[in-house]
């Protein structure tokens, strides 16, 4: 049998004392051991030169020698220098001869290949093996891969970090052009301190290798087949990276912290708010001669620690799928290298970083692996590590999601690069995430005005007297005569001067960006052709539920699909239900050359079974999804179940979303409650993104709201919270009620990506799935567009209708269903199926057209303090003309959305419905109404 290489270990004496276990007794080793060794035996003739152990040498000190270097491979980090400020590393007794009781004479006694690997070959026994070894795993790196799984990754680990390919003299360094560098990053720094001391600027000094090394990676990689860097980053070193790793100019940082405020118009005028300067994010593009070689992204990202990571990684997802072309997107694995810089305190402390880790390896959200460098200061503000996590490294968390681990002192260099090297190299070989955790000190405050001498007396006393890594590698070059002695401060010098003159004739104004205007949404932007003709929907339909031959569908979705292709035969008919709506919207978007990305939580099957965008054979399990089988579409279609998490993968939504904001991209909450579970990406990318950034997203939030008497977790997709966040130009929310609004909203949106991306929020149905109410018919899909409100079905007579019931979402069901048809003719129930942008001239009209009203009644299932009351009461206040009352009826103030009890639900839901059709059933409990004029 040949052997598989990945699971030899290094030293041919635990090979052999495996072997003697397995003589003894086979069960004793493991199955593929025992496969091996039946048709091996050890050698006669060693392979290396023929060595005879002294007498007094036994071969339990054999076994021990492999075991000791076995344990420096696995346990040398815990004994590395990796800590520039010099506290001891905490060792580990495995790692000590008296261990094992061996001594330095044993080892000499010893062969070299006891120890095994790169190390014996240039050792002439174990003693100078160990050492090597103990070099490499005990020096200023330190080495985790024990924990992968794959052996063949393992192997690929054990050989790059021993046989030295990566570092110097094999892969030189030019130690001149790096002390360049960090003289550039070093003057940066100063001279921000010496002319704007005390303002905010997070200075990298202490992880000052941060910059080359970033630099390493991206040279690294742009000689391989990548050609996008995509980087996110918090504020650590942030400015230094982007005036030096994005090349943002020296000129507009400087212009950002003069900051010359006082010409700009009011927040009020422009709806733009800008960011603060180390928030910001950059392009820029690597040239080789006319070519851009490769293009380097710094994504914006808020104060909120580490959610801007998901957002990078889906950046890199969009950026490496090709969507031009029917069926799944095509996903080029290498194309685009992310970059996430940590916090040592934010990696363990923020959730999110787990979720990000956990889509690493998920198929709709591979990115091809991710560098991660953790930027360890050890503080995370005031706090110690030991108050922060409750790991010993910053990076464990990682080690649990099969990643390969470098921990690496700050204060050498070289150590530093050759860590950036592995993790790419790992990177482009396995396509999975890599962790450096880069150790070094902060040297001032947590920003430059914050005395840390307060909390960490003792630290800073030695940080004080630091020198920089710069000055540590001018020692080193002038000790080994590598540089003139003068270089280095004409160096500096020079770097200086540039900035001081840039700063002398700065004109600001001219530096910095100049905000555009947000504009409120106007009719004009909702123009878009949403209707399809009759013949290509009759089409697309046919196409849809044609399943490849031999394709067996589940028997219990023969009928639903039977419904679906004869659902559009009688064109006046309403028998189009909500997910077929949606599914005809979806092929016709694609047809228009718009590719679509949908995701969440059991997105692919839909949460209520509604859906089906993937059909599964119950005969082989083989999977069929219609949307990328399509015959005349221009444009891929990606569906995925998400994992359980809504924090990193709406995330991650977002930044595919915005970095190609003309792909229509949908996400789904399983239910709409669960959305507060990633409210700081709503509020911090969603919503905000334009504002602060200039960003252009145009995401779809599906979220499944309605009081069905499902408890206060399974109710309310929180439409207060994004009423709230709305500025009517920045978000578009809805609460649609028809299969036919909802596909001319998904074609609206998809219209729009061109000319007026938002961001769209689409209250979507539960029971109503299939409610006959809320099904259309094809005609509507033909004639019809969105619509922002909707009079009245039963079409009332105007001279007659004294009270307008206006309301939003299914409760407008709820009372077409309790409404008897020959009562309540004075009362028109109209529905509001845009919130925001408020349709003011829309609902203008109606109020028109019931000339006779004397009462407006906001109904709402929920309680007065959420639902969309607080926010649609000062609009139609607005508008109220004399004599006009509005009154509010609905459930009361609640901390809790909903109730928690089928029956209490509906004793509530019957009453609200009662008091706003006047149906005079009064009910035991309160009736909850508010008369808002009186
Ligand atoms: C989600 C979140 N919580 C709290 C903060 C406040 N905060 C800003 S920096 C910081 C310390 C971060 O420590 P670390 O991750 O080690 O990064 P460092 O500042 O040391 O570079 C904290 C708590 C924040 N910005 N974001």
């Amino acid at each position: 049998m040949a052997v598989d290489r990945n699971f030899l270990p290094y030293n041919l004496a635990y090979l052999l004392d495996l072997y003697e276990r397995f003589e003894a007794d086979p069960e004793s080793v493991s199955p593929e051991y025992r496969t091996f060794f039946q048709t091996w035996s050890p050698p006669t003739q060693p392979s290396e030169p023929s060595v005879t152990l002294p007498d007094d040498i036994s071969s339990d000190q054999v076994i021990a020698s492999a075991y000791l270097a076995q344990a420096i491979r696995t346990y040398g980090h815990l004994a590395a220098h990796l800590d520039p400020l010099g506290s001891a590393p905490p060792g580990d007794p495995a790692l000590n001869l008296e261990t094992y009781h061996l001594t330095e004479d044993i080892l000499l006694a010893l062969p070299a290949s006891v120890v095994g690997g790169p190390v014996a070959d240039g050792a002439g026994n174990a003693f100078e093996a160990i050492r090597d070894l103990k070099k490499i795993y005990m020096g200023t790196i330190g080495y985790e891969y024990g924990h992968i799984h794959s052996a063949q990754e393992r192997e690929w680990l054990r050989h790059t970090a021993e046989c030295g390919a990566l570092r110097p003299p094999q892969a030189p360094v030019d130690e001149t052009q790096l002390l360049k560098r960090l003289t550039q990053v070093e003057a940066f720094e100063l001279f921000l301190h010496r002319f704007f001391p005390g303002k905010t600027r997070f200075s990298i000094e202490g992880l000052d290798m941060m910059v080359p090394m970033l630099d390493e990676m991206i040279n690294e990689s742009a000689e391989e087949e990548v050609c996008m860097a995509m980087l996110g980053m918090a504020h650590r070193g942030r400015l230094n990276v982007l005036a030096h790793v994005l090349s943002k100019p020296y000129a507009q940082i400087l212009a950002e912290f003069k900051d010359p405020g006082q010409n700009y118009t009011t927040l009020d005028e422009l709806g733009w708010t800008g960011d603060v300067t180390y928030h910001k994010g950059a392009r820029r593009a690597i040239r080789g001669g006319e070519q851009v070689k490769m293009v380097v992204w710094m994504a914006p990202n808020p104060s909120h620690l580490e959610h801007v990571n998901p957002v990078v990684a889906g950046m890199a997802r969009a950026a490496s799928s090709g969507v031009n072309q029917p069926g799944a997107p095509i996903f080029y694995p290498k194309a685009t290298l992310p970059v996430l810089i940590h916090g040592d305190a934010a990696f363990p402390g923020e959730g999110v970083v787990a979720e990000t880790l956990n889509l690493s390896q998920l198929p709709g959200y591979h990115v091809g692996g991710s560098v991660h460098l953790i930027a360890n200061n050890q503080l995370g503000f005031t706090t110690l590590p030991h108050e922060g996590r409750s790991t010993l490294y910053a990076s464990d968390l990682a080690k649990g999601f099969d990643i390969p681990v470098i921990h690496v002192n700050a204060d050498d260099p070289l150590a530093c690069l050759e860590a950036a090297r592995s993790a790419i190299a790992y990177r482009m070989k396995f396509q999975k995430d890599f962790v450096i955790d880069l150790v070094g000190y902060r040297r001032y405050g947590h920003n430059e005005g914050d005395e840390p001498g307060f909390t960490q007396p003792e630290m800073y006393q030695k940080i004080d007297k630091h020198p920089s890594v710069r000055t540590i590698l001018i020692d080193r070059l002038l000790q080994g005569g590598i540089i003139n002695p003068e270089l280095p401060a004409e160096w500096m010098e020079n770097q200086m001067r540039k900035l001081q003159q840039i700063l002398d004739t700065l004109n600001p104004e001219a530096e910095l960006f100049n905000p555009p205007r947000l504009n409120g949404l106007t009719n004009d932007h909702y123009a878009v052709q949403t209707a399809v003709s009759r013949s290509q929907l009759q089409q697309m339909n046919e196409d849809l539920y044609k399943f490849p031959d031999g394709f067996t569908l589940n028997r219990k979705l023969e009928k639903p699909i039977q419904r679906r292709r004869s659902a559009l035969d009688n064109p006046d008919q309403p028998t189009i239900e909500w997910a077929h709506a949606e599914e005809l919207a979806f092929a016709t978007i694609l047809a228009d050359g718009i590719p679509i990305r949908l995701t969440g939580q059991d997105t692919e099957r839909g949460t209520f079974s509604q859906r089906h965008a993937v059909f599964h054979d119950p005969t082989n399990g083989q999977t069929f999804t219609p949307l990328q089988a399509l015959p005349k579409v221009r444009a891929s279609f990606e569906v995925c179940n998400s994992p359980l998490s809504e924090n990193a993968v709406l995330g991650f939504e977002f930044g595919y979303n915005v970095a190609f904001p003309k792909r229509l991209v949908v996400w789904e909450a399983q239910y709409g409650d669960f959305i507060n579970s990633a409210q700081a990406i709503i509020d911090e990318f969603v919503v905000s993104g334009w504002s602060k950034w200039n960003q252009k997203p145009s995401l779809v939030l599906l979220l499944p709201h309605g009081y069905e008497g499902q408890g206060p977790d399974h109710s309310s997709g929180r439409l207060e919270r994004f009423l709230q966040l709305s500025t009517e130009a920045n978000i578009r929310i809805t609460n649609s009620t028809t299969a036919a609004q909802y596909f001319h909203l998904l074609r609206m949106q998809a219209g729009l990506l061109e000319k007026y991306p938002l961001p769209l929020v689409i209250f979507t149905p539960k029971s109503l799935l299939r409610h006959p109410r809320v099904a259309s018919s094809l005609q509507e899909l033909t004639d019809g567009a969105w619509k922002p409100v909707l009079d009245d079905p039963r079409n009332p007579d105007p001279a007659r209708v004294t009270r307008l019931l206006l309301c939003s979402g299914k409760i407008a069901v709820d009372l077409f269903e309790a409404r008897q048809a020959d009562i309540g003719m004075d009362a028109a129930i109209v529905r509001l199926e845009q919130l925001s942008p408020f349709p003011r001239d829309e609902l203008e009209e109606l109020l028109q057209h019931y000339a006779q009203l004397e009462e407006i009644v906001w109904v709402q299932e929920e309680p007065e303090n959420m639902g969309a009351w607080s926010y649609v009461r000062p609009r139609i206040r607005e508008m109220l003309r004399s004599g006009l009352q509005l009154h509010y009826t609905g459930r009361a103030p609640s901390a809790s959305p909903s109730e928690g009890s089928m029956t209490w639900h509906t004793v509530n839901q019957k009453q609200i419905l009662a008091e706003a059709l006047g149906l005079g059933e009064h009910l035991p409990q309160k009736n909850y109404s508010v008369r808002e004029n009186e």
